[in-house]
């Protein structure tokens, strides 16, 4: 009886140690966000750990998504128009994506993995053309208010 009971609180140790399960997140390619918004990603700005996926869903057809800003040891991404893409984020930090056709829009987003990660790289988000650059620093502004929470 003793032993079944070490091995039972044992087992639930090991349990408790293991990492949680990485988790996959879905970002939807829109003509048009729930908020009006004409061609977005939502949602546009996503917390997640690191070892979780992003699932882009095309759910109108003509988007992509494909990485401009990343980490230095990051992997860039470049999915194709009107495909669904699923990427891992590995390494902490922030990641800004855009639609090809439609970055000067402001169809752009922005993914944190880890809890406080090293900001983005302003001159490079300076450097986003028309729309993407008001909208990025609006995502910049929703992380920012979620880390401080
Ligand atoms: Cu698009």
């Amino acid at each position: 009886m003793k032993t079944v009971a070490l091995i039972t609180s044992a087992a639930v140790a090991a349990m408790m140690t293991v990492p949680a399960m990485a988790e996959d997140h879905q970002v939807q390619m829109l003509n048009k966000d729930s908020e009006g918004r004409p061609m977005q990603f939502e949602p546009a700005f996503l917390k997640i750990a690191p070892g979780d996926t992003v699932t882009f869903v095309p759910t109108d057809k003509g988007h992509n998504s494909e990485s401009v800003i990343i980490p230095e040891e990051a992997e860039a991404w470049k999915g194709k128009i009107s495909q669904e893409i699923t990427v891992t984020f590995d390494e902490e930090g922030f990641y800004a994506y855009k639609c090809l056709p439609h970055v000067a829009m402001g169809m752009v987003g922005l993914i944190q993995v880890g809890d406080d990660p090293e900001p983005l790289d302003d001159a490079a988000v300076q450097k986003l053309p028309g729309k993407a650059k008001t909208r990025m620093a609006e995502l910049i502004a929703e992380a920012d208010a979620k880390t401080t929470e």
